[in-house]
Order: C-alpha cells, then sequence, then structure tokens
C-alpha cells in the first residue's frame, strides 16, 4: 500500500467519531512478564473476555506474537480472527493506526510515530520499535493507503473527535517534554488540524490523577455524540482528582465547539481509589527501565474508558458499587446501545483499559 506525501484535510478525510459505525475492531494479545502479572495469563483471559464481548456486536482482530499465536488462537472463540501482528506490547489505541475516511467510501490509515509515551524521557519501556510499526501492518491487512508522522510523536488515546471538527485532548500529555518539545502549542494544533481535519481543539489540562500516559484524555472524557462529553467525576474535595475533574468540567462547560454548539457535560463517577495488592506486585517481573508496579501504588482507574461499537458500550467494571452506577450513566448516556460491563482489573493492572487495548477501523 502506499505512504501518501499529503495530510487528510487536503484530501478530504475526516477521523470519524468512535459512535460512528465500525467496519471492526483491532485488540493486541499481552505477554511481556514486566507489565503482565504470572506472565500474562490473567490479562490474557481479562482480554479474551473483552474481544468476546466487542464481537456481539462486531469483527474482532487479535493481533499477536508468533510465539503466542497458538495460545490465542486455542484461547479465542472461532469468530475472533487471529493475526500475526509482532509488538512489544498490546495498548492498539495507541501504537495502531488512526483511520479517517470521506463521504466516497475511502478509509486511509494515519500511522503517527510512537515512542513509548515519552521515549527516553519518561518511557514506560525500551524499546518499542516493534510497536511503531503496528499502525503501518494494520493499513497493509486493511489494504489502504497511509499518512505517516515521522517528526510527530502521538498516541491514539491521547485524542478523542467528535467527526465533526472538534477534538479534545489534554495538555499533560500533548506538551509533555517526551513526545514534541520541539514544537509549541500552536505548532502541534495546527499538525492536528492538517492530519485529522479539525476546525477546533479543546485543550483540557490534565487527566486522571497518577496516569502513566501523562494523562491521556481517553480515561477522563469522552465524546458520547457532537456537543456531549462524558467526563470521569468524584464529590470527593480530598481526593487530589477532584481538582483535576473540576478544572476540566471549568474548560468543557465554557467552550464551544467546531460548529459553536456549546458543549453538555454529563459526570461518570469514579470507583474509589484502586491500589496493588501484594500479590499483583509480586506477579510482575521487576525490569530495569519497565514501569514498576509496587504493592499499594494507585491506579488510574476510570469507566471512562470505556469502548464504543457498533451497538454497544463495552465498560470496565472493578469490583466497585460504583460499577452499577457507571453502567446506569452509561445506559442513559447510550439509549440505543446496550451496555455491557467486563472486568477489567487485570487491564488496569498494566496501566490502562478497555478503550487503550481496542482500536476502531470505521466502515468506510
Ligand atoms: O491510556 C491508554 N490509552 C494506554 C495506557 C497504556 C499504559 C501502558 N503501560
Amino acid at each position: 500500500m502506499k505512504t501518501l506525501d499529503s495530510t487528510a484535510k487536503k484530501d478530504g478525510y475526516r477521523m470519524p467519531g468512535e459512535f460512528e459505525e465500525h467496519k471492526g475492531t483491532y485488540i493486541l494479545w499481552p505477554q511481556r512478564p514486566d507489565n503482565w502479572r504470572n506472565g500474562g495469563k490473567p490479562a490474557q483471559r481479562a482480554f479474551t473476555d473483552v474481544a468476546k464481548a466487542i464481537s456481539e456486536f462486531e469483527h474482532v482482530t487479535v493481533g499477536v506474537n508468533d510465539d503466542q499465536y497458538e495460545n490465542a488462537r486455542n484461547m479465542l472463540p472461532d469468530d475472533i480472527e487471529v493475526v500475526e501482528i509482532s509488538n512489544d506490547d498490546s495498548w492498539i489505541r495507541d501504537c495502531g493506526a488512526t483511520f479517517v475516511k470521506n463521504d466516497q467510501g475511502g478509509l486511509r490509515a494515519i500511522d503517527w510515530t510512537f515512542n513509548s509515551w515519552g521515549g527516553l524521557v519518561d518511557g514506560l519501556y525500551f524499546p518499542w520499535d516493534k510497536d511503531d510499526k503496528v499502525a503501518q501492518k494494520m493499513s497493509e491487512i486493511e489494504r489502504v493507503d497511509r499518512y505517516r508522522l515521522d517528526d510527530f510523536v502521538l498516541e491514539g488515546g491521547s485524542i478523542h473527535v467528535d467527526g465533526e471538527g472538534t477534538l479534545i485532548t489534554t495538555e499533560e500529555c500533548l506538551l509533555s517534554a517526551g513526545r514534541n518539545p520541539q514544537l509549541s502549542k500552536g505548532q502541534i494544533e495546527e499538525i492536528l488540524k492538517e492530519n485529522l481535519n479539525l476546525k477546533k481543539i479543546i485543550w483540557l489540562k490534565r487527566g486522571i490523577y497518577l496516569d502513566e500516559t501523562n494523562g491521556h484524555v481517553d480515561n477522563i472524557a469522552n465524546f458520547v455524540k457532537p456537543g456531549l462529553v462524558a467526563l470521569a467525576w468524584t464529590d470527593d474535595k480530598n481526593d487530589p482528582q477532584y481538582e483535576i475533574s473540576k478544572e476540566n468540567l471549568d474548560i468543557l462547560e465554557s467552550a464551544t465547539d467546531a460548529r459553536g454548539r456549546k458543549i453538555q457535560v454529563v459526570k461518570l463517577v469514579l470507583p474509589k481509589p484502586v491500589t496493588i495488592t501484594s500479590t499483583e506486585s509480586k506477579g510482575v517481573d521487576a525490569i530495569n527501565g519497565s514501569q514498576p508496579r509496587t504493592e499499594g501504588e494507585r491506579l488510574a482507574a476510570s469507566y471512562v474508558n470505556y469502548y464504543t461499537a457498533n451497538g454497544g458500550i463495552i465498560f470496565p467494571l472493578f469490583g466497585d458499587p460504583a460499577d452499577k452506577i457507571a453502567g446506569q450513566t452509561l445506559e442513559n448516556l447510550y439509549p440505543n446501545r446496550k451496555v455491557v460491563g467486563v472486568s477489567a482489573r487485570e487491564i488496569l493492572l498494566g496501566g490502562g483499559n478497555i478503550h487503550c487495548i481496542t482500536q476502531q477501523i470505521p466502515k468506510a
């Protein structure tokens, strides 16, 4: 497939909202023992549950390293496609392609540079060269041409769009020292506008407290539809998360989108703080240069990290009373989709959640 010397804007392509129709979903298979406890086995079961839940609504493709092909094939049901896609870890939201489409049935991939959430400044592991090739491989499998941005680092989890010209992101992530320190905020805006065909960028300040991605937006806020945003929320003023969520609420409520609409915000409750147990910590290989998983460390648990599928919402369960409240809020927000909860603690232990391990292919 071709690598295009142009941009989505010049070519009349746009990034659709996740709530628009999908052709299918990609997931990568977890295995690295310095991130996933017990050799990745509990995480593999959780990823299998997510894949099965999504496959009730749309086609799912799971990419695996060659040494895990047989195990993944055996664990996953037959209707889920398993293909070899070498990777360093399983966060396809971040290392995978972002897809753009046009009104004539065209689909293209954007292949951002991936540097493990901060490269040598504060990246989460080294090396990340296999991850950085995942987007190109997706574009080959999908038989679509791609735009490659060699000089711009971005992860898919750091952006959400409404499909109508508006993007939300966080300053904490996009202005972090490990991504594009050579670029000003204005230059980053221009690159995003040109490559995703946008008119308006709404900059939130920070993401979920202690999120190791430098505050990805996909853990704190999401477009339910144009003009409506779900925001992770706590009423506990003693929790450092309160100030972060309140600051973002103020920004969103005073913002207008690309079409001049005021943004309506719905608060999505957070679970009580989730921390790593001693057993969980001991199950992870401690490797210099990888993210430590220390007992007692607080994890960035948030129900906002849900996935929007065709006719379905797949959201994380943490075994907290708030699971039920979050499910009810999502049912109210998405009356035409079936809301399905999946136990996600094992995914959270690896530093992300359901949205982070999925990547949609829009229907062209
Ligand atoms: O938030 C996400 N989009 C991904 C989280 C990745 C964590 C890596 N350990």
